[in-house]
């Protein structure tokens, strides 16, 4: 039985019975993706042979899992159906970018191996709530901490240095044209939110991440367009201030508003009361695109973890309280762009990449654990010979070809390599096409880790 009302969502949780699992990620990094394979294989998991390290399958003690109608009726609904079709159609091709939030849950039945249990009630059900974001609004999260000024000026630092510098010369421009203290024009306070999310987006295309506000780039159908979103951060914050409303009060009220009406709210809704996490980082696209884009991506991750801080300082606890998190596990994802035997190198390298952030949550008395993955397996394990040497390689399609590749995609280190060794043309992680599939409603995507994945999150609820 599982009791609906708020009081009831609480029992449930605290008898077992309901697990909200939250996945975490920045824009691109795979969550879409992941959510969908997780239903899939836990729909699919009766016939599953892909799951050898998830013991409630393997042990045979699954009765079965369905999606359910999900506990907040005011949210859509994870569209499970048109992923998994548009992933395994002819030609199956990637969801696209999530522009709002959705949710689903899932019942999944299983015979009790608690002795005491196995005869008052032999067959139990554990709920699964997951929802599903845009990854751009996580990175609104950190600015709960931070004032206005405090947030202009750590944008101004980050213009003072390449790319950022070059990327934001318009919109700076343009700044240098206003006076803080002048009056209100709602004209130019337009402009220049325009001229910043340009910047945001030019940003976004050269691979940065740490793109701040997140509705900027990604307002959602609710924001498009909201005057709401007119303000822009003040690169020259006045000194002396005087009390009559100017330029710079403006847009410090407009930024509390949105911290307030925005960002407080989802988080609240959404993020307030998980008991499990998983942190997705595209790691290898880092690689790919350069050392500046690695660090802003490290930063990034790291800024939003350092706002879930799990002990009682941590600004989700502050400001809503209630977060028992007990476990997180890190995810390197899209682990099908490297050759088998470079998956522990890229565990370990997001192990060194994550390791403040890590030592910070096992302090507060987390279990943690780092996996490399794929939700997808797009890719095979191949071998070539090159001058009479074996080469391990993998092979797919690319994603914008019609003839499969097999290539080395290069050697992952294990620990974040100086500048200059981050040279150009080292890596070569290309994107593939999700795998062309004959029955993919008699067993789980093929995928790389997610029955430990699985397991972890999930095994010791059974
Ligand atoms: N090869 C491979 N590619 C993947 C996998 N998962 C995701 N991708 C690629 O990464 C892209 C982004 O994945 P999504 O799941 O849409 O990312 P997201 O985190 O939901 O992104 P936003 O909705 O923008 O926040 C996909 O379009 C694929 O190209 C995987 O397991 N293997
Ligand atoms: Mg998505």
């Amino acid at each position: 039985m599982l009791f609906k009302t708020p009081l009831g969502e609480h029992l449930n949780r605290s008898l077992d019975r309901q697990v909200k699992l939250a996945v975490t990620g920045l824009s691109r990094s795979g969550k879409t993706v992941f959510i969908t394979s997780i239903v899939h294989q836990l729909l699919h998991g009766l016939q599953n042979t892909h799951l050898p390290f998830f013991q409630i399958v393997n042990s045979g003690r699954l009765r079965g899992t369905k999606a359910m109608p999900q506990p907040d009726m005011h949210i859509p609904s994870f569209r499970y159906d048109v992923a998994i079709e548009q992933l395994c159609g002819d030609p199956p091709i990637w969801p696209q970018a999530t522009n709002g939030i959705s949710e689903i849950r899932l019942a999944i039945r299983y015979k009790s191996k608690n002795p005491l249990l196995k005869h008052i009630s032999p067959i139990n059900t554990l709920y699964v709530d997951i929802i599903d974001y845009p990854g751009e609004w996580l990175l609104d999260l950190p600015l709960l901490e931070l004032s206005y000024e405090e947030w202009s000026k750590q944008i101004a630092t980050a213009c003072e240095l390449e790319p950022r510098l070059s990327l934001s010369e318009k919109w700076r421009g343009f700044l240098d044209t206003l006076d803080p203290l002048g009056e209100i024009d709602e004209t130019a306070m337009r402009q220049a939110a325009i001229l910043y999310t340009d910047f945001l987006h030019e940003c976004k295309d050269y691979g940065l991440s740490l793109l701040q506000p997140g509705r900027f780039t990604m307002p959602g159908d609710d924001l498009k367009g909201a005057p709401l979103l007119e303000f822009c951060p003040l690169l020259k914050i006045p000194e002396k201030m005087h009390y009559d409303p100017c330029l710079f009060t403006e847009m410090k009220k407009r930024y509390e508003y949105y911290k307030e009406y925005v960002v407080k709210k989802f988080y609240h809704e959404h993020f307030s009361s998980f008991d499990r996490q998983i942190v997705l980082a595209d790691v290898l696209r880092a690689f790919n695109t350069g050392y500046s884009t690695f660090i802003d991506m490290r930063n990034a991750i790291n800024m939003v973890l350092k706002s879930f801080h799990y002990g009682k300082t941590g600004v989700i606890n502050k400001l809503f309280g209630g977060l028992k998190i007990d476990k997180i596990l890190f995810a390197a994802t899209k682990a099908d762009h490297v050759t088998p035997e470079q998956l522990p190198h890229l565990e370990l390298f997001l192990k060194n990449m994550l390791s403040n952030s890590r030592n910070n949550v096992i302090y507060d008395g987390v279990q943690t654990e780092t996996l490399a993955i794929a939700a997808v397996k797009c890719t095979q394990a191949a071998y070539t010979t090159v001058q009479g040497e074996r080469i391990p390689c993998i092979k797919g399609m690319p994603i914008k070809g019609t003839q499969p590749v097999a290539l080395f995609p290069g050697e992952v280190p294990t620990e974040v390599q100086i500048p200059e060794e981050w040279v150009e043309g080292r890596f070569h992680f290309i994107a593939f096409k999700p795998p062309r599939l004959a029955n993919i409603h008699g067993s789980g995507l093929p995928h790389i880790r997610l029955d430990r994945v699985l397991e972890f999150l999930l095994g010791d609820k059974f």
